[in-house]
């Protein structure tokens, strides 16, 4: 079997960095991407000697950064299998009337557009190949709205409109897609949407038992690893103790 490279955006944290620890250990190369560069570079010492792994430094808002960092991959990593776009987050949790416009920018420039300017720069490659996997990180949040989520459901929903779009796009060039929708998972995610508040973060995941990142991993390795003729177009997962997105069994 030869050896296959995975593409991961939003490798720094969360379900992006568990994804790459399961990947090496299932002996999967990783290109791994973030923002924050000594995160990647510690992601990297930890895993390299299980696989070949190589880090991209870019912001997924920045259309030239994303292009120029793709095209000046290293010619052992220009052949990506599978591509995770998973980069993304929430930014504030308020009602519409009370938003902050610069949230409303980032989760939509984020979650939305970032995943598109990165798959834009390797679906290409992907048809060339006449192979690949796309994995595209939805929600539960793509999937129904709840009270002040108003845009970061609009984002998540755009990511499942995309997912599907995909899919029928590029059928006939032999390129898998679907999307992963999380309920809740206890990653840095609240911490940033909750902009440092590590106390209203914590809360979010107290009383009940949280998915955790590392379960998002193995789902992901689960879809990837496939006979490559089936393929996972839309996948919800919640721990147990939640029903939906407001519905929540906390103790
Ligand atoms: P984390 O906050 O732990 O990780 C988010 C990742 O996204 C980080 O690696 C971060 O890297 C990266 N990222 C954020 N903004 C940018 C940017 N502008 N450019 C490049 N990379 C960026 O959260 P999760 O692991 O939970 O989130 C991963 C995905 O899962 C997101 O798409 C999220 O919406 C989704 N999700 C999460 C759920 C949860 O409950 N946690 C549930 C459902 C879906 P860096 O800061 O280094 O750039
Ligand atoms: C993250 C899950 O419920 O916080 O997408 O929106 S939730």
């Amino acid at each position: 079997m030869t050896t296959k490279t995975a593409f991961i955006t939003g490798a720094t944290s969360g379900i992006g960095a568990a994804t790459a620890t399961y990947f090496a250990k299932n002996g999967i190369n990783l290109i791994l991407c973030g923002r924050r560069q000594e995160r990647l570079d510690a992601l990297k010492a930890e895993l390299q000697n299980q696989v070949n792994v190589h880090t991209l430094t870019f912001d997924v808002r920045n259309k030239k950064d994303v292009a120029n960092a793709i095209n000046g991959l290293p010619e052992a990593f220009q052949h990506i299998d599978i591509l995770i776009n998973n980069a993304g987050n929430a930014h504030g949790l308020d009602p519409i009337q009370e938003g902050n416009t610069e949230d409303w920018d980032a989760m939509l420039d984020i979650n939305v557009k970032g995943l598109l300017y990165v798959s834009d720069m390797i679906i290409p490659k992907m048809i060339a190949q006449n192979s690949g996997h796309i994995i595209n990180i939805g929600s539960t949040a793509g999937k129904e709205v709840y009270p002040k989520g108003n845009v970061y459901c609009a984002s998540k929903h755009a990511v499942d409109a995309i997912n599907q779009g995909m899919r029928i796009d590029l059928n006939g060039h032999n390129i898998r897609v679907g999307a992963v929708n999380p309920g809740m998972v206890e990653t840095e995610f609240s911490e940033v949407r909750f902009k440092g508040d590590s106390e209203k973060a914590d809360k979010v995941y107290q009383g009940f038992k949280p998915l955790q990142a590392e379960d998002i991993a193995d789902i992901i390795h689960f879809v990837v690893t496939r006979p490559y003729h089936v393929n996972i177009a839309d996948l919800v997962v919640m721990s147990v103790d939640q029903a939906s997105s407001t519905v929540v069994n906390k103790q």
